[in-house]
């Protein structure tokens, strides 16, 4: 029998608590329907296998060096990161701490910069992906990932990350995926989350 299989985390806020920016229908899709079936995936291609029941950071670690559990990697990672994006968005426009605002102008120059240039990097990460604020030893980067990458596999250790699929926004904003960066980064980033996470 296996056990502990990998959960849907519930959703940190309501689904409509993120309007206008992003919609309750959107989260309707994204939470209840894409995260749901990389949750569903996941179990389905661990159950009764060697890595039934691990902890899903274990299962994403062990798949991401095994090329014959690809498909493995990738609906366990989007698990992991769907469930880090809803903590990295905050219903309330947060900012960061005193100590947090400086790393931020040290490695960006202001928040204002930091701002447009993490739009930018996501504008940029052609076709789907991740958007990441990132501790790269001990200072601040931005990162993007394609598909399912992580950054859960490497050194540097994630503290925020948008979803620049077409799931996310496609219903809200069409094509415009700048448009939805600049409304997520500038209202909904859930800064206490990134410091914790640093
Ligand atoms: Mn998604």
């Amino acid at each position: 029998m296996t056990t502990a299989a990998v959960e849907l985390p519930k959703l940190p806020f309501e689904g409509n608590a993120l309007e206008p920016v992003i919609s309750g229908r959107t989260l309707e899709f994204h939470y209840g329907k894409h995260h749901k079936a990389y949750v569903d995936k996941t179990n389905a291609l661990t159950e009764g296998a060697d890595l039934a029941g691990k902890r899903l950071e274990d299962v994403i670690r062990a798949a991401a060096g095994d090329a014959s559990k690809k498909g493995l990697f990738n609906n366990a990672a989007q698990v992991w990161n769907h469930t880090f994006f809803w903590k990295s968005l905050s219903p309330k426009q947060t900012s960061p701490s005193a100590g947090f605002a400086e790393k931020i102008k040290s490695a960006f120059g202001s928040q204002e910069e930091f701002n447009k240039k993490f739009a930018e990097a996501g504008a940029g990460q052609f076709g789907s992906g991740w958007l990441w604020l990132v501790n790269d030893g001990g200072k601040l980067a931005i990162l993007t990932t394609s598909n399912a990458e992580t950054p859960l596999t490497g050194s540097k250790k994630p503290l925020l990350v948008i979803d620049v699929w077409e799931h996310a926004y496609y219903l809200d904003y069409q094509n415009r995926r700048p448009d939805y960066l600049k409304a997520v980064i500038e209202k909904h980033l859930n800064w206490a989350f990134a410091e914790t996470n640093f």
